[in-house]
């Protein structure tokens, strides 16, 4: 039968929450409040919230149904069981040790793998894997490829890691300073752009000549496989949990953080292969999450990621998902908001700098058009470039992370219309400087006023 050209949200909508409108006076009473942070904005104070795509899915009625099944035993947990066995059988690692989220996996991940003087190249690390690394006393590198600088270039699996860099790196730091690379897919920092197959078989290559084991950061495994199957040559024929199969039989480990792919709201996971490591981490997991059959979650929460892990791969979600973002980001951009190209999975990035070249990046543009789209319409979004990431930043972006399963056409119509009337007069939109911040993470904290 032939196919209709309209891509339609695959699901009906069984239970809603209403959606709170506010007022332009509220509004900016809010974020005097806030410290012209979003972060600190109450949820009751957002019309439709795209600060993160993380524990913010809905869930299906089968996750619902399966959480009532939670085997809340403190050992031994049937839960745990039916969650194992699911990411066995996606993942082929031989340990998996679930964590409350993926920073969890992280800390303990780094915690057994680094020391100080460490180095960690990533092909872009986020925030929290930076944070970790660093917390270490090892060094975070970041090596996409040299195209991803340039925000316009509509070029496929933007997200790669630049694989010649990566061999300069182990040449001048030396193999024993690098105790793993990761790759993360998809690449959040740089724009959820994907991460090929062709370039995580090279990144493989690589590692095994020198004997450094590669790790996936596999948050948005599923999305990065749909642009692999649909783009990839060779892919097409494989159902997407095959391509995730092939992609994951590439690395020795994972972290994952089950409140992006897995459409739970919190959860997370970290595998490894290396008996040794895995001994480590299950004792370093007794001590500050739990015992290793629930590792700070509770059954029911097992349950859900293991349905998730499952409903994700379906080729009718990831179709309509994929081209979600994509409409948010084509209507938008063809009307001349400069966005990160070419659309990524999760999100859609304004580009904010190229936007708004009458602020400076140390009066950070993006956080003033953060504030500006809140104000304006309510929106929250959040500031991904020298806020975020400070020295280490390399655009200053806005963005506009989409929940899965949550809004409808049209929200993303409202967006739309929203952000071209920001951009209609963008001129007049005027920097921030930061009043007061932590010494970590200064995104979620900081305080900040707008430059006179
Ligand atoms: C996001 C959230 C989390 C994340 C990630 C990658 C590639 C690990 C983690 C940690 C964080 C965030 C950012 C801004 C606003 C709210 C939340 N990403 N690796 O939205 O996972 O959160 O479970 O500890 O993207 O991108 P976890």
């Amino acid at each position: 039968m032939k196919r209709m050209k309209t891509i339609i949200e695959p699901f009906r909508i069984k239970s809603v929450e209403p959606l709170r409108r506010t007022t332009p006076e509220e509004r900016e009473k809010f974020l005097k409040r806030a410290g012209y942070n979003l972060f600190e904005l109450h949820a009751t104070e957002i019309l439709i919230d795209l600060l993160t795509d993380s524990g913010t899915s809905a869930m299906s009625t089968n996750q619902w149904a399966a959480m009532m099944r939670g085997d809340e035993s403190y050992a031994g947990s049937e839960s745990f069981f039916r969650f194992k066995k699911v990411v066995d059988e996606l993942t082929g690692f031989k340990h998996v040790i679930p964590t409350h989220q993926g920073r969890a996996a992280e800390r303990i991940l780094f915690t057994v793998m680094c020391k100080p003087g460490d180095v960690v190249p990533n092909n872009t690390h986020f925030d929290t894997t930076r944070a970790n690394i660093e917390f270490t006393g090892a060094r975070a590198i970041d090596l996409p490829i040299p195209e991803a600088a340039d925000t316009q270039a509509r070029i496929p699996f933007k997200g790669n890691m630049d694989v010649t860099a990566l061999e300069r790196v182990i040449a001048t730091e030396g193999a024993q300073k690098i105790p793993l690379v990761m790759v993360t897919v998809t690449n959040n920092s740089g724009g959820g752009q994907p991460v090929s197959m062709a370039n995580i078989r090279a990144v493989r290559e690589i590692t095994t000549r020198h004997n450094i084991p590669l790790y996936l950061d596999a948050c948005r495994f599923a999305e990065n496989v749909w642009f692999i199957q649909q783009g990839e040559p060779g892919f097409n024929r494989l159902t997407p949990k095959q391509v995730a199969q092939a992609m994951f039989s590439y690395a020795d480990g994972c972290t994952f953080s089950a409140k992006k792919d897995a459409f739970a709201n919190i959860g997370g996971f970290l595998c490894a292969n290396d008996d040794r490591l895995a001994q480590q981490e299950t004792e370093l997991l007794i001590l500050t999450e739990g015992f290793p059959t629930y590792g700070g979650l509770a059954g029911r929460d097992l349950e859900a990621i293991a349905v998730g892990l499952g409903e994700v791969l379906d080729p009718d979600y990831l179709e309509y998902r994929i081209a979600s973002t994509g409409y948010l980001g084509r209507h938008i951009a063809d009307h001349g908001v400069p966005i990160v190209e070419p659309p990524g999975g999760h999100a859609i990035y304004i580009d904010a700098g190229r936007m708004l070249p009458h602020i400076p990046r140390h009066e950070f543009p993006g956080q003033s058009l953060a504030v500006e789209l809140y104000r304006h319409a309510g929106v929250r979004s959040v500031e991904i470039g020298s806020v975020m990431f400070g020295e280490h930043a390399r655009h200053e972006l806005l963005r506009l992370a989409i929940p899965r399963r949550v809004y409808t056409q049209s929200h993303i119509d409202y967006l739309v219309e929203a952000i071209l009337e920001v951009n209609a007069r963008k001129d007049k939109l005027r920097g921030f400087k930061i009043v007061s911040e932590p010494k970590a993470l200064r995104h979620f904290t900081a305080r900040f006023e707008p430059v006179q």
